[in-house]
């Protein structure tokens, strides 16, 4: 193996750099371009920070060094980190000085990708890792951090344990050819597998909420021209966003900004007012906006209650299915001409976008609809589609077997579908030998980790 270097911390100036080096030869590497004044690199104890001199042709840096020797490390592999001063220029002048040294640049997520190899982190602890650093809201971070825990890699063992547990009972059972399989036998496998079964459902049932957590609550802000879509998002937000006007027709295309509430994340989409209209584009972006209502988690269908209803608005009540809507009953400042609780709208909500009133009231409520105030603290949501996928592939295979076991088929099938099982919930955690999925995972990360 060789030995990679990369800069770990982000590009640009700041306080200090991360420059990081993993390999069987760091150390000396090390020795020949950094200077203790009274130890020797080689004679570091490892994972103790020395302030020493960077010295490579023309580039010094004083600076701090550690080592973490082999296997004791992020990757397994013995490791020096450099903490210089943070600026673009001097780290990627070290940088060159390491490359110059005999490393070679790291790829993106080498680091980790050979932590994985050296059985250091699971796949699922990897992304963990990833989802931390792109995270935007608390809920994302702490559903990484669960990962990186192991928490779903333990409960991936568990259930491949369970299957290795059936297959042996069927293996025992194939063993006595000559005796007709009893009923029992059958039962015996099926009761072996049903918890596998029922971990997985109660795992993936948390997926819809880990989608939301992942890609935010989409709300499409939907109603007719001037009913106050753009101001309503302006006031979600807190600050002006997008253009506001007494013109019809203002907005013309989907707009999207997110906003963090009690640390979970929701997609705000203003839309083009619904309206008959001549202008092309306008027509164009009443078309996104109609479209959207496939896609939105929620609708807030805004009415200016300060006006009585007209054609538009009915054509738009229409289209809408009341159960994820919320009629938003806007310019509650001035004199109100629409009852509201005739429409036929569960979920009402009296807003003034203009003075601020009724806009907490709406988050709460966007929230509870999430219903991520049900969330169970500290048990695993799975907030990643490739995990989401595998589980439920195990659990189409799983259903398989547990079909062939009802109908009395041969043992054979139902084992070919538990190894499948088997195999897809290792994906989760990398045991299963599919090197597309391992590498396609670090690629998405970013180099230096
Ligand atoms: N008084 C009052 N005026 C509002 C309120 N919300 C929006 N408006 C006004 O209504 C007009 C249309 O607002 P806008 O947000 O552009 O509506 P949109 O076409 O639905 O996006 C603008 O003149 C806003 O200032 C409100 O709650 N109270
Ligand atoms: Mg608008």
């Amino acid at each position: 193996m060789g030995n990679i270097v990369a800069i770990s911390t982000a590009m640009g100036n700041g306080g200090i750099s991360i420059i990081r080096m993993s390999g069987d030869d760091v150390l000396n590497i090390a020795s020949r371009v950094f200077s203790h004044p009274k130890i020797d690199v080689k004679n570091f104890e490892p994972r103790k920070m020395y302030l020493g001199t960077f010295h490579y042709e023309n580039v010094y840096d004083k600076c701090m060094c550690v080592y973490f020797k082999a296997p004791y490390s992020y990757t397994g592999e013995d490791v020096i980190e450099f903490q210089c001063h943070g600026g673009i220029t001097i780290s990627n002048l070290i940088y060159e000085s390491l490359i110059k040294s005999g490393c070679t640049p790291a790829t993106k997520g080498e680091f980790s990708k050979i932590a994985f190899l050296n059985g250091k982190l699971t796949l699922d602890e990897a992304e963990g890792v990833v989802d931390m650093i792109n995270a935007e809201s608390e809920s994302e971070i702490r559903a990484g951090y669960d990962l990186t825990l192991g928490k779903l890699k333990s409960d991936v063992e568990d259930m491949q344990n369970g299957l290795t547990t059936t297959l042996a009972k069927i293996e025992v059972a194939l063993d006595y050819p000559e005796e007709d399989l009893e009923k029992e036998t059958y039962i015996d496998i099926k009761n072996a597998l049903l918890p596998v079964k029922e971990k997985i459902e109660k795992i993936l049932s948390t997926a819809d909420t880990g989608r939301l957590i992942k890609d935010g609550v989409k709300i499409l802000i939907f109603g007719k021209t001037n009913a106050g879509k753009s101001s309503l998002l302006n006031a979600l937000l807190g600050y002006d966003r997008a253009i506001v006007t007494d013109i019809e027709g203002t907005t013309r295309d989907t707009l999207e900004e997110t906003y963090i509430y009690k640390g979970y994340k929701f997609v705000l989409i203003d839309s083009a007012g619904i309206r008959k209209s001549d202008n092309l584009v306008e027509t164009i972006g009443i078309e996104k906006s109609i479209d959207g209502l496939k896609y939105a988690d929620i609708v807030l269908f805004v009415v200016d209650t300060s006006i009585p209803l007209d054609d538009n608005d009915y054509d738009i009540m229409s289209r809408l299915n009341v159960k994820n809507t919320v009629l938003i009953a806007n310019k509650s400042d001035l004199k109100q001409v629409v009852d509201v609780d005739k429409l036929g709208f569960d979920t009402i909500i009296k807003i003034s976008s203009k003075t601020g009133e009724g806009v907490d009231n709406l988050k709460e409520k966007l929230y509870d609809m999430a219903k991520f105030g049900s969330i169970n603290n500290g048990s695993i949501i799975i907030t990643n589609a490739r995990h989401r996928d595998a589980l439920k592939d195990a659990l189409d295979l799983i259903n398989n077997a547990l079909d062939a076991i009802d109908n009395v088929k041969e043992l054979d099938l139902v084992t070919m579908d538990i190894k499948d099982a088997w195999l897809r919930l290792g994906d989760i955690t990398g045991n299963s030998d599919n090197e597309n999925i391992i590498n396609e995972i670090f690629s998405k990360f970013c180099v230096g980790k």
